[in-house]
């Protein structure tokens, strides 16, 4: 059974907190061996991934046979299915549209001073995206993370994939070819993070690493941050509904169950403002675990993780969901739009009953990559930005130096920094004549 909590009873709000307090994941402690795999790597490069991959993926390779080819990705790819293919195009014409629009403008203007400051962006220089194996590796997934990074204009965008015992999902090679990818490697877990941040003779290291994976990659990409950037380490998924009575109780059920199913430690949370509504959906969760496909998983999450609350209107439904601060949050009320409008900490909000939170996993354009465990609370889901970095700009004309230099003379001095001054009042002995 899922948790029913009803925020109109005293002793709600000891319960909401445990809500909010529960500890989902359980990642096990595998960072010394993910250090030695790192070192490793490190020390011996290709020789390394060749031993591991032969390890851990009972995959026997030479440096010359880490990389696909581009025949055997053209091989993959005429292996889908014509209408995989087509949704799959039309899910990257979609996203590119919608992160077309991230791009930041440059700015540049003089101020009253006649100082001209600014900043430019620039795309990092190569991208390294994990795709996971087998189960999880998500088509949509490499799209997700592939494309932002070519409309910010990265000039090398680098996949690796483990291929355990040889076997790859066709269709993880086409989305990375419509995602603009150049270089695909056979390769995962803590080596492949290793490879793409410090380099071996075959794979050039890149600047950014992002994508999802298990504990031996969120480790390794924790270890190797700071030599490159990383995205974000995202936990098991999340998604809270807002819902009223005037709601198919089956339609909500499923949109629960669609992240119940990621993981056994994913978390659905149902807020409504009718109590016998909310029953209603949890007996149509438990009719349709009868017979769902991942019930082996979903059950678990609904079960372990679930919750139903009943709340005594939708202003105090918006209250808690900012509390919750979920990664997913679906409105399906008369008015979304004035829901949405009263909601500040989500990763994507999706508004109205007509929008179920799958369209965003797969084709709504928006990324799926997005904060979990309450971190909407200060961060935001991949974007092109995360593939560009800020340089700024500042260019002193003489009479701008003239005008602010000597404030900045009189801060070096007060830090004691002789150096920083000097450099100031030099100019600035040279614009009045002295100092010749
Ligand atoms: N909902 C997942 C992403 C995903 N769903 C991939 C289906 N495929 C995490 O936001
Ligand atoms: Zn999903």
């Amino acid at each position: 059974m899922p948790q029913f909590l009803d925020a109109r009873e005293p002793g709600f709000e000891a319960r909401f907190q445990a809500l909010l307090g529960s500890k989902r994941e359980d990642a096990p402690d595998v960072d010394d061996t993910v250090a030695a795999i790192i070192a490793d790597v490190r020390q011996r490069g290709d020789e390394a991934l060749v031993e591991l991959t032969a390890k851990f993926d009972r995959l026997q390779l030479t440096p010359d046979t880490l990389a696909f080819t581009d025949d055997e990705i053209d091989a993959y790819c005429a292996q889908v299915p014509a209408a995989e293919r087509a949704a799959l195009e039309l899910a990257a014409a979609r996203i590119r549209a919608y992160h077309d629009r991230q791009l930041p403008r440059d700015e540049s203007w003089t101020d009253e001073a006649g100082a001209t400051l600014g900043w430019r962006w620039s795309p990092v220089s190569a991208a390294g995206l994990y795709v996971p194996g087998g189960l999880a590796s998500y088509p949509s997934s490499v799209l997700m993370n592939a494309i932002p990074a070519q409309v910010a204009g990265v000039g090398r965008l680098v996949v690796t994939v483990p291929t355990p015992d040889g076997a790859v999902n066709p269709l993880v090679l086409l989305a990375a070819r419509l995602a603009g990818v150049h270089e695909v490697y056979r390769i995962g877990g803590a080596q492949a993070i290793a490879a793409l941040a410090y380099g071996t003779a075959t794979v050039r290291p890149v600047d950014k690493i992002t994508g999802p994976g298990n504990a031996f990659v969120a480790a390794a990409k924790r270890r190797v941050f700071g030599k490159v950037g990383i995205d974000m380490i995202a936990g098991p998924s999340e998604i809270l509904v807002i819902a009223d009575r005037d709601n198919d109780p089956d339609w909500i059920a499923a949109d629960l169950l669609s992240q119940a199913e990621h993981d056994e430690s994913a978390q659905s949370i149902l807020i409504t403002d009718d109590e016998a509504f909310g029953q209603a959906v949890a007996r149509a969760v438990e009719a349709r675990l009868e017979t769902l496909e991942r019930r082996a998983i979903a059950g678990p999450s609904w079960r372990d993780y679930g919750a139903v609350i009943t709340v005594r209107d939708l202003a105090q439904a918006a209250e808690l969901s900012d509390r919750i601060a979920p990664e997913h949050l679906e409105l399906c009320v008369a008015d979304a739009d004035a829901l949405a409008a009263r909601i500040t900490h989500a990763g994507a909000i999706f508004i109205g009953a007509w929008t179920p939170e799958a369209i965003g996993d797969y084709i709504g354009g928006p990324n799926h990559v997005l904060p979990t465990a309450r971190s909407s609370r200060f961060s935001s889901g991949l974007s092109v930005l995360d593939f560009m970095k800020r340089t700024t700009l500042a260019r002193m004309s003489p009479e701008a130096l003239g005008a602010i230099g000597p404030a900045a003379e009189t801060l070096a001095r007060s830090e004691s920094l002789e150096a920083h001054g000097l450099s100031v009042r030099l100019r600035l002995d040279r614009l009045n004549g002295a100092g010749q």
